[in-house]
This record gives C-alpha cells, sequence and structure tokens, in this order.
C-alpha cells in the first residue's frame, strides 16, 4: 500500500490516468473493453479514445510493476515502524473525524475506542470480531489506503491502530494481536489501566535473517491474568488457543492473498468488493477510488505469486486453502466441540473468523465452502458475533 500511495502522488502530479477515467462513467470494467466505447465516433476521436486507452493501460501495466518493485521493497521495512512506540502516550486525540460509530447500548466497559483500519484488512477484521462479539462500541476511521493521512500522526504505518482513551491522554495500539490479548488481558482483570497493560506487551529490537534490525512485539500472544485463571479456563486451554492464535498469524492468513489475487480477474473481483463494503466510493474520490482498484489489482495479482512461493503454497493455491482450513476444522473435532474454545468461541475461533471474514465476498472463500466443512463453524461464529454472545460474560 505504501507503494501505491507514493504511485499515487507520482499519478496525481501526472493527471495521467485521472483524465482517462474521467472520459469512461461506467469507471473499471470499461475502462478495459475499448469495443463498447469506440463505436459511433469519428475516425480522429476513436483513434484519441484508443490512444487514451492504451496509455491507459500501459501506465497501469507500468504503475503495478512500479508498485510491485516499491512494495516488495517497503514491506522488509514496514514492518519495523514504530513498534517500539506502542506506550507512547499521546497527549490529545489526533483530529480526525470518524467514519462511523458502532455503538452497543449493553457495553458496560466503559472503553472509549477509535480503531483505525481498512474494512478488508484481515487483521482489523480480526479486531472488529472480539469487539462485535464481546459487544464493545468504538468509532471506525477508515483509512485511505493511499494517502493514509489519517494515520498521519502515527509513526507506525500499518492499520490497525487502535486509539484509546486513558486518563492522561490517548494509548495507541499497534498490531492485531497485542491489541486483543491487551484487550481480553483487561476484560478479565479491570483492576489495571489500559496503559498499564500496554507495558506488558515491550517490543525489542533484533536481526531478521537477511540481517536487517527490526522490533518486534514480544509476548504479543499473552493474556496477562490477575493469579487466576477465567473461570472454567485451564492452562491447557490457554496453551492450545495461544498456539491456534499463532497458526493463524503465521500460517492461516497467508494463503489468503495468493488465493483472492490468484488471476487478474479474480484480482479485479476482489478489489471491486473491498471497493463496495470498504464505501470507497463514499470515503475517496473517484479517481483515487480508480487508482487503487486498478493499480492495486494489478500489483497484488503479482505479488500474490511471490507470496505464495515464499509462503510455500501449492501450486494449486486453492489446495493450500482447503488444506489449511481442514487442519483447523480437525483441531475442533479433536476437542469435540462447536468452537475450539468450546461451546463458546475463543481468541483463536475469533482471529480464523475475522480473517475469513475479510474475503467473505471473494471467490475464494466461496470456493473453500464448497470444497471444505468450513461453513458449519463459520455460520455458528457469525451467529455468535452477530448476537454479541461475549458481552454475557463480561458481566461479572
Ligand atoms: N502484524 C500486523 C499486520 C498488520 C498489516 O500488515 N496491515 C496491513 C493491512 S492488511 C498494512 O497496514 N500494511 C501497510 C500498508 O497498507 O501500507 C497486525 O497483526 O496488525
Amino acid at each position: 500500500m505504501a507503494a501505491i500511495r507514493n504511485l499515487a502522488r507520482f499519478t496525481e502530479r501526472a493527471k495521467f490516468l485521472n483524465k482517462c477515467y474521467f472520459a469512461s462513467q461506467n469507471g473499471i470494467q470499461r475502462s478495459f473493453s475499448t469495443n463498447g466505447a469506440v463505436i459511433g465516433l469519428s475516425r480522429e476521436t476513436q483513434a484519441l479514445v484508443k490512444f487514451g486507452l492504451i496509455s491507459a493501460a500501459t501506465g497501469v501495466a507500468v504503475g503495478a510493476g512500479y508498485a510491485y518493485y516499491r512494495i516488495n521493497e517497503t514491506r522488509k521495512n514496514i514492518a519495523l515502524e514504530g513498534t517500539e512506540l506502542n506506550t507512547v502516550l499521546l497527549e490529545h486525540k489526533p483530529p480526525i473525524t470518524p467514519s462511523r460509530k458502532i455503538a452497543y447500548s449493553g457495553d458496560t466497559t466503559g472503553l472509549k475506542l477509535t480503531l483505525f483500519q481498512y474494512q478488508t484488512c484481515p487483521f482489523c477484521c480480526k479486531v472488529r470480531a472480539f469487539l462485535d462479539y464481546y459487544g464493545i462500541s468504538y468509532d471506525i476511521v477508515e483509512v485511505d489506503p493511499v494517502l493514509r493521512k489519517e494515520i498521519g500522526w502515527s509513526l507506525y504505518k500499518k492499520v490497525p491502530i487502535l486509539l484509546t482513551q486513558v486518563e492522561s491522554g490517548y494509548q495507541p495500539l499497534n498490531d492485531s494481536t497485542m491489541i486483543v490479548s491487551l484487550l481480553a488481558s483487561y476484560l478479565y482483570d479491570r483492576s489495571q489501566k489500559i496503559e498499564e497493560f500496554a507495558d506488558y506487551y515491550p517490543s525489542i529490537g533484533m536481526h531478521d535473517e537477511t540481517g536487517k534490525f527490526k522490533y518486534e512485539i514480544i509476548n504479543k500472544y499473552f493474556l496477562m491474568f490477575n493469579n487466576q485463571l477465567p473461570k472454567n479456563r485451564t492452562m491447557d486451554d490457554i496453551i492450545e488457543e495461544r498456539k491456534w492464535r499463532k497458526w493463524a498469524d503465521d500460517v492461516f492468513v497467508h494463503t489468503l492473498s495468493p488465493n483472492v489475487y490468484r488471476t487478474l480477474d479474480e484480482s479485479y473481483k476482489t478489489f471491486n468488493w473491498f471497493s463496495e463494503i470498504g464505501k470507497w466510493e463514499e470515503y475517496f474520490p473517484m479517481w483515487e477510488r480508480l487508482l487503487i482498484v486498478n493499480v492495486g489489482a494489478m500489483a497484488m495479482w503479482l505479488i500474490g505469486k511471490r507470496l505464495k512461493k515464499r509462503h510455500r503454497l501449492k501450486n494449486d493455491v486453492r489446495q493450500s486453502l482447503y488444506d489449511e482450513a481442514n487442519y483447523w476444522l480437525r483441531g475442533i473435532k479433536a476437542r469435540g466441540t462447536i468452537f475450539m474454545g468450546g461451546n463458546k468461541p475463543d481468541l483463536s475461533d475469533l482471529a480464523i473468523y475475522g480473517i475469513l471474514k475479510s474475503i467473505e465476498g471473494c471467490d475464494a472463500f466461496q470456493d473453500l465452502k464448497t470444497h471444505t466443512n468450513i461453513g458449519v463453524w463459520y455460520n455458528a461464529m457469525k451467529e455468535q458475533v452477530d448476537a454479541h454472545s461475549g458481552s454475557a460474560n463480561l458481566s461479572r
């Protein structure tokens, strides 16, 4: 996305893509179909239109190539940004108006949260699944994935970021897993403050395999209990939950991109669904939305192939998705319950559900439902989350 942002700046200056797209009222699909557009026009106009379309296609291809290069460069570094700043408090709330508010009347937590997110980012979906399940109210700021001006106040440049109002200011929490662990710990033990819990999730600096120095949040899968385990849970349950949450982050989430961007056509469908579900038409100017969709779809299609190799997915990437989903379902079967957490979802159920929800509108998800039994568990999860069933566990 950083690459797309850079590219956007470049294209904004060139005003190149804009003109081409504004010429096409029907938007994205039309921009790839020359036939419909040129019929009935004079030869000169036809030539001009053709030239425009070829230029646009070349622009998108060059853009995608550039985006591909830049994303690969930036993704090496972006994970490092700002993670060491977890515990830095902001004195004032960044002056950003929420895109929308999710309010649950039964919310007794008193938490004041603002989620900076992309609607279909799997990590953001994980956090929303948690908040919705527990019926915790929150404001949403939809971040423009191109310019990302809404998180300009943060050195950490990824989403989700959860801004929590605390006594002395605003505590930003970075990283979906850390956010969930911290909030879950807080819900178990409200004698401690959010900012105190934030101190339990420190960062460490280390060198990665390429020799680059980077920061990582340690213990982000750990829940903090005040000397006693939550009701009806054993230490084994907690360890098992941690194991699956880690699998969700380290393995399962990586099967998504190569699947939803498997072909150029699928990649376009996926981006159009992102646009629809993320209400990009409402939040972003048309030129920017079309830029994200076109450049994003091309770049991610190319990147998907690299990710497939990096995460050692099978040639038929769908099979890897099915295999991992079946691995998860076997895990649940071994416990003999509806959810991994028993009769109620635990944090691993919520993580896998959130991750899958991020691709709900994609062909890959439909195929997954057809070729595995994931639908039964998924629908049961949907019921639990939509009914905010976790809120009952909060009243103690
Ligand atoms: N480990 C992080 C990963 C977050 C992440 O990679 N988010 C992506 C969006 S899906 C992101 O913001 N990438 C940077 C960008 O879009 O520029 C988490 O769990 O929150």
